[in-house]
């Protein structure tokens, strides 16, 4: 059961990504989550970047562990280079997928210690810094989001508006 629904998981995360080639496939994945047909776009190269963006993670006093913005507003055609600190004093990540992707993730990773990476994707221990080059294609709804168990839950994700 768990190796079905990883392999699943593995395969609309890899279809996420720009290169992919176009599915025929049905958007219904499982019982109740119904992909849209959104592309996340696509790593980004240095000479295409029009927007840099700080930020920065970390554990708040109260508990919560959250990312700072924790929204974005971009536009499609946007190439933007995340300049990403991990100011806690645990390891996080910064994924940026589709909502429901992110979900998907999030249920395997309860039961994993494991953390991500890829090139929507950036792993950091406490203290560290790091980039990601993306370019957004599409018009639509983004997510950031730190998959790490319990960290979702805590606060860790932001909604990214590509308009
Ligand atoms: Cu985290």
């Amino acid at each position: 059961m768990k190796v079905l629904l990883l392999t699943s998981a593995i395969a609309i995360a890899s279809s996420s990504l720009g290169n992919a080639s176009p599915s025929n496939e049905s958007p219904r994945v499982g019982t109740d989550v119904v992909i849209n047909e959104m592309n996340v776009g696509r790593p980004g190269i240095l000479s295409e970047v029009d927007h840099e963006i700080h930020v920065s993670m970390l554990e708040t006093e109260d508990g919560r562990m959250v990312f700072s913005p924790s929204s974005l507003t971009l536009k499609a055609g946007n190439t933007v280079r995340f300049l990403i600190e991990n100011h806690g004093e645990l390891t996080h990540e910064f994924i940026l997928d589709r909502p429901e992707i992110n979900a998907l993730h999030k249920q395997l990773m309860a039961s994993r210690s494991e953390t991500h990476f890829g090139e929507n994707a950036i792993t950091l221990a406490p203290g560290k810094t790091g980039e990601l080059i993306w370019k957004f294609t599409d018009e639509g709804t983004l997510e950031f989001a730190c998959l790490i168990a319990g960290h979702y839950e805590s606060g860790m994700f932001g909604q990214i508006a590509v308009n």
